[in-house]
């Protein structure tokens, strides 16, 4: 089994796609996680990518892409599939993954995306910007992340409702109520 996890910044896609992939054995691709180490690291990618994710918009599609097609070509052997989570974030990233599947002969990909009311995920958000000093979750790029998503992420939605097919799983809730949701949903 292959997994996308996609929805709004903070609706809880990165805590859930650590306990799924943990559950089913599945390699977590995050590409914010990848971002925050390179810039961590200050790799070219890292110092490319820094001013994107810390004024809450996004790294250009190019770059993006590139990256999980790197990723996708070398699946190491022993994880039964792969788990995208925060990837694609954009039409354009949508289709270029259909287009990787398809040469890379890549099947059973289930598809969830999670979703939150607004006040929520600004909530959240604020929260972990206390409690992890992370540089774009501060008020104002929590705003500017909200807009980029409406506009460029919610897209996708539309496009795997007509195309692949799409599981809406409701993120409120404890972390183990949405973990089971999800399950129930796959
Ligand atoms: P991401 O790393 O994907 O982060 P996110 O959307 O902010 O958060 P996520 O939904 O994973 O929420 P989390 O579990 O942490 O992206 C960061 C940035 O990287 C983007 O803004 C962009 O600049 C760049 N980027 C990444 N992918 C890209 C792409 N494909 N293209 C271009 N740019 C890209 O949960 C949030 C908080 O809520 C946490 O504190 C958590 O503890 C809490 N929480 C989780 N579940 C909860 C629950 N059930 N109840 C209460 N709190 C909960």
């Amino acid at each position: 089994m292959n997994l996308i996890l996609f929805g709004p910044p903070g609706v809880g896609k990165g805590t859930q796609a650590a306990r799924l992939a943990a559950a089913h054995n599945l390699l977590h691709i995050s590409t914010g996680d990848i971002l925050r180490a390179a810039i961590a690291d200050g790799s070219p990618l890292g110092r490319t990518a820094q001013k994107f994710v810390e004024s809450g918009g996004l790294v250009p599609d190019d770059i993006i892409i590139g990256l999980v097609r790197e990723v996708l070509e070398h699946l190491p052997d022993g994880k039964k599939g792969f788990l995208l989570d925060g990837f694609p974030r954009t039409l354009e990233q949508a289709r270029a993954l259909d287009g990787l599947f398809r040469e890379l002969g890549i099947s059973d990909v289930r598809i969830v995306m999670l979703t939150a009311p607004e006040q929520e995920l600004i909530d959240r958000m604020v929260r972990r910007g206390i409690e992890q000093g992370r540089k774009d979750d501060t008020a104002e790029t929590i705003r500017h992340r909200l807009e980029v998503y409406y506009a460029q992420t919610e897209p996708v939605k539309a496009y795997y409702e007509t195309s692949r097919g799409v599981k809406l799983v409701d993120g409120l809730g404890s972390v183990e109520e949405v973990t089971a949701r999800i399950e129930r949903a796959l």
